[in-house]
């Protein structure tokens, strides 16, 4: 559907609009009461949501390519129907293949509160079966206010039961990560990625001074992370979700990544609300699961 037809069907005036940007990326922007937000239609990918009088809570490399074949570096990925790299084929897309498509626009609604609801849906298709053996659908419900709510609803709606990893996967804008802690996962085990997934226990808030790239599992924790550069602290909550992943590439992976900007690496912290790792969900014919998180600045 173009862009102008999408405006004229779903668009709001003063609270929602959808434009295609000069480097040729298809967005919507969404004005609320009490915050505002950017969402990429590739993707359904939230690229910012600046809570009002604030600053903006997300943080997107200047070197991403938004309308390009790729992922958008930064926002909210969302990643789905696998988490990470695929079970069985390493040539298949990191991080699921929902992440780089279009999703359709179901609905824009503009709430009583003055908050404003987005949702967007994704199908699979049959030429991803290669990759994924089952017939998914997928909601995601993005209402910008205050906080950002998103929930992630996945539907078995095929006749094969199948197994789903996911992750809103939310690059927090930071000052200074060398700077930053995370509170909520003190105690809490984790596989460690950059160890071979060695299995270790969380002493004390998070810091990160190396790459970070952890599954805390069996956790369902509201987590905080404190930034004490930019004067802030944003909370994660979360439900549906027995798994949070933290992580950073620090400067060396970062460099090899080539797609973060100039230092961009200390200026992000991804803190994903999961189900990922040991964290399965398994879905039978007909049956849905919901991810939620909610994402706020702490008073
Ligand atoms: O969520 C952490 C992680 O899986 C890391 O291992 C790292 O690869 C990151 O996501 C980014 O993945 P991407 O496919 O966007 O380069």
């Amino acid at each position: 559907m173009s862009i102008e037809t999408l405006q004229a069907r779903h668009g709001i005036p003063d609270k929602v609009q959808f434009v295609r940007r000069s480097d040729g990326a298809e967005v919507v922007k969404v004005t609320a009461d009490h915050g505002s937000a950017l969402v990429a239609l590739k993707g359904a990918h939230v690229m910012s949501f600046i809570p009002a009088g604030g600053q903006d809570l997300l943080w997107v490399s200047p070197d991403t390519f938004v309308a390009g074949p790729g992922a958008i570096r930064g926002g909210i990925p969302v990643c789905w129907p696998w988490f990470a790299t695929h079970q069985t084929d390493a040539a298949a897309p990191a991080h699921g293949f929902a992440r780089t498509e279009p999703w359709v626009v179901q609905e824009t609604v503009a709430l009583p509160g003055g908050d404003v609801r987005l949702a967007f849906t994704f199908a699979t298709r049959p030429e991803h079966q290669r990759w994924f053996e089952g017939s998914a659908e997928a909601i995601l419900t993005v209402t910008v206010g205050r906080a950002l709510n998103l929930s992630l609803e996945t539907h078995n709606s095929g006749g094969k039961p199948f197994h789903l990893t996911q992750a809103l996967h939310s690059y927090f804008n930071v000052g200074d990560i060398a700077r930053v802690s995370v509170a909520g996962l003190e105690g809490t085990e984790y596989l460690d990625k950059v160890e071979a997934f060695a299995r270790k226990r969380q002493a004390g808030p998070v810091t990160i001074d190396r790459e970070v790239d952890r599954i805390y599992v069996a956790t369902s924790a509201t987590t905080t992370i404190d930034d004490p550069a930019m004067g802030r602290r944003i909370t994660v909550t979360k439900q549906g979700s027995a798994s949070t992943v933290v992580w950073n590439p620090w400067a060396e992976r970062a460099a090899r990544m080539g797609d973060l900007g100039p230092d961009g690496w200390r200026h992000f912290l991804c803190v994903e609300t999961t189900n990922a790792g040991p964290d399965t969900i398994h879905l039978a014919p007909g049956e849905r699961h919901i991810l939620e998180a909610q994402i706020s600045l702490t008073p």
